[in-house]
């Protein structure tokens, strides 16, 4: 018999109601309904004369149960609650630690009195989730802080600390400790003895506003949330309502709230932050038990191992980096010792916390004697087979027995690497995203026959890492990158046909991607695009159209960005196309016997997305990907896809897969190889299916 989420008590003439409901106390509707009792028994009780309102567990309400999302509202519903809570004749205290988010921020304003304790932090992210605060947020925030910095606070969606909240006027006082219960009792005890009587927010007038503030920030939320209408609802919500009689803004903002609730965009945010915590729940690994990692090892000192070296180290790892030889482990202790600095300057790590790092957590060596403490390590040397063979050779004679021997590649096959070392249990793939100690994406990478401890042990890692882990299948280029050849043949074929290559970009960041597909390569180095294909050169399909166009960059030495010139010029304040790359293409067309043609910027979108899902589709037909959320994460993690969109297979099956598979028909017309449908969308949209049906099985 589950406890129920909401209960109720008194001490003296305090009522304690107290919402438990594990992990983090979301208001869902028993906790609403119970609610509604717990008030109408403090206002029928005259023995009561304060109460407190607190939340057992480690935090205050974060939020309203987003599960929730879709399903019919069921009443109670949440701003009746705190109508009903704000309402009554005597006094309510709530008490705020850990997150105090959306809805539970709102179940608080609707309170007469806010005490926070230690850490608390406050917020309305409501507009990550591609909605607006929906239980009187908008209206009643503005009332404590003035309406500019409520604005801030919803469409920056960003946590508020403790003392700014008291700063602000969102809270009344800061408590010591770390029991909701006891400072709420001795502050509710303060306030009878002052006899404080009920203080409502929506008395409390209307806020200022400031047309110039306001001009400047919708302009920049604009810019910053482009494609996206949660934010610029929250405020037109705000704005609108500052002007209105209470009663009046809170059915203004329910109203919008609800429009949004059953949005595209509420959908597809729900589902990545849904997805980005599913994804490490790994059937096969409940009840396995990772190995302790303490100490990690890290081969190869250059950005991607320093990048590895400093996440771990921000996480508190010991870590001890070899490099091939002292001038190399120079250099590397010194880009460590640079990324911390910058680390340090941007408000993350104090300056003492730095020395402590690189005196005691950090040291470089070049004799694999050293790493025979390590519990895991972590190998991101050249892509070269040789190079990490012979790597693994020496870990597999220098580390200690147990110890998870780690590769970063991004495409070599891993078995291979594992077979030369008398432990092919303990080898994984990790592959970090540069710059490693930003990317929060880890494609973990699972062999055959790796031990499932060790696997456990490299989520275990993941997440103490603050990364989002991806389990991955064995094949070039595991999941992402995988994927990313095909959307970039996708637009190589689209650029062969008659499109350029800044049309190509322009369309796709206008998707929303950060970037376009040839802006990446710029910024990735010309040069990869070009060993990738000679690598892949031997095993090519002869059926398969490769442009050529970017050995001709590559041979002018237009490298990108690193060199200045490719398929843009950095010669000034922002990045031009480079006027030669268009003749060097059209030369290539004319070889080619290829008559140009236009391309609107949907047709592009078109084709660059249903390639991306027709190989997502076979990433995860054939194992590789766990599941179509495991792709989704990767791409919004890895990629830039835009989280508003959910993530391409989220986004595919909100195109309907009939439709994206009609249209690979089409293509097919053109080219019949690349556009060879994968079994698993034809499936799925033969049966009327989707990807999502795939998620959740159970
Ligand atoms: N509803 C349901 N489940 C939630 C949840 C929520 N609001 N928040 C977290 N969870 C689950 C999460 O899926 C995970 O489940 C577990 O709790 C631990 O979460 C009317 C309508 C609070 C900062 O947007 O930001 O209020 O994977 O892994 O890293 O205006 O969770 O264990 O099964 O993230 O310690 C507004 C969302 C809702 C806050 C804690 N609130 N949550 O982070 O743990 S809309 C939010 C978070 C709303 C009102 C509107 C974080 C956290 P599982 P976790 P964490």
């Amino acid at each position: 018999m589950t406890q129920a989420p909401v209960t109720y008590a008194r001490q003296g003439e305090i009522a304690l109601i107290c919402i438990d409901n594990p992990p983090v106390n979301a208001i869902g509707h028993p906790v609403r309904a119970g609610l509604v009792v717990a008030l109408d028994q403090f206002a029928a009780d005259p023995a009561a004369r304060l109460g407190v309102l607190y939340c057992a567990g480690r935090s205050f309400i974060a939020g309203a149960d987003i599960r929730e999302f879709g399903a019919p509202p069921r009443a109670p519903f949440l701003p009746d609650v705190i109508a009903q809570l704000e309402a009554l004749d005597k006094p309510v205290l709530a008490v705020l630690h850990g997150t105090a988010l959306g809805g539970g921020l709102e179940l608080a304003l609707g309170a007469h009195y806010r005490l926070g304790l230690p850490g608390v932090k406050l917020g309305l992210p409501e507009t990550t989730l591609g909605i607006i605060p929906g239980a009187g947020g908008t209206q009643r925030l503005p009332r404590l802080t003035g309406l500019h910095p409520a604005l801030e606070i919803m469409t920056s969606a960003r946590q508020v600390a403790a003392d700014e909240a008291l700063a602000l006027g969102i809270l009344d006082a800061l408590a010591p400790g770390t029991d909701p219960r006891a400072a709420g009792l001795e502050m509710g005890g303060r306030l009878l003895a002052q006899d404080a009587g009920p203080r409502r927010v929506s008395a409390m007038p209307a806020p200022e506003i400031d047309p110039e503030a306001l001009r400047n920030l919708r302009a920049s939320v604009a810019a910053r949330f482009k494609g996206q209408i949660a934010q610029m609802t929250a405020i037109d919500v705000t704005v609108s309502g500052a002007g209105l009689p209470f009663a009046d803004g809170i059915h203004l903002e329910r109203a919008a709230f609800l429009r949004l609730v059953d949005s595209p965009q509420r959908a597809a945010l729900v589902h990545a932050f849904l997805a980005e915590r599913k994804v490490a729940h790994l059937p096969d690994l409940q009840g396995v038990s990772p190995r302790a990692v303490e100490q990690i090892g890290v081969i190869g000192g250059g950005r991607m191992g320093s990048g590895i070296a400093v996440a771990a180290l921000l996480a508190g790892l010991d870590v001890t980096l070899l490099e091939r030889d002292t001038a190399s482990a120079a250099a590397a202790q010194a880009s460590v010792a640079q990324t911390l600095e910058d680390s340090v300057r941007r408000g993350k790590l104090t300056g003492d916390a730095r020395a402590r790092i690189l005196s005691d957590q950090f040291r470089t060596t070049n004799d694999y004697a050293a790493l025979s403490d390590c519990d895991l390590v972590i190998e991101a040397v050249f892509e070269d087979m040789d190079t990490k063979r012979a790597v693994f050779t020496q870990l597999d004679q220098h580390c200690k027995p147990g110890a998870v021997l780690a590769t970063n590649t991004s495409y070599l096959d891993i078995a291979q690497i594992a077979a030369v070392t008398r432990r092919p249990a303990d080898v994984l793939g990790l592959h970090f995203f540069s710059p490693a100690h930003v990317m929060r994406l880890l494609e973990i990478v699972v062999p055959e026959g790796a031990a499932p401890d060790a696997v456990a042990t490299g989520f275990v890692l993941g997440k103490r890492l603050r990364k989002v882990s991806v389990r991955a299948g064995v094949c070039d280029g595991f999941i992402g990158n995988r994927i990313l050849q095909a959307c970039r043949a996708a637009a190589d074929h689209i650029v062969l046909m008659g499109a350029n290559p800044y049309e190509v970009d322009r369309a796709i960041t206008d998707f929303g991607f950060p970037m376009g597909p040839y802006a990446v390569q710029d910024l990735a180095g010309l040069d990869i695009g070009f060993f990738t294909r000679q690598r892949k050169a031997a095993t090519r399909d002869p059926r398969e159209v490769v442009a050529r166009w970017g050995d001709v960059l590559h041979a002018r030495g237009w490298l990108g960005r690193k060199t200045g010139q490719g398929y843009y010029l950095y010669d000034g304040p922002k990045p031009r196309p480079n006027p030669e790359v268009e003749a060097i293409i059209a030369r290539e067309r004319a070889a080619r016997r290829i008559s140009p043609r236009d391309f609107a910027p949907d047709e592009i979108i078109a084709r660059y997305m249903a390639a991306l899902v027709n190989e997502a589709a076979r990433v995860v037909g054939e194992g590789i990907a766990m599941r179509p959320l495991d792709v989704d994460v990767t791409l919004l993690h890895g990629y830039g896809f835009p989280r508003w969109r959910g993530g391409p297979l989220h986004w595919a099956d909100a195109q309907g897969l009939p439709v994206l598979l009609h249209q690979i028909s089409g293509f097919a017309r053109e080219d019949a190889y690349f556009w060879q449908p994968a079994p698993l969308l034809a499936d799925l949209a033969a049966r009327g299916t989707s990807f999502a049906s795939l998620n959740d099985p159970g």
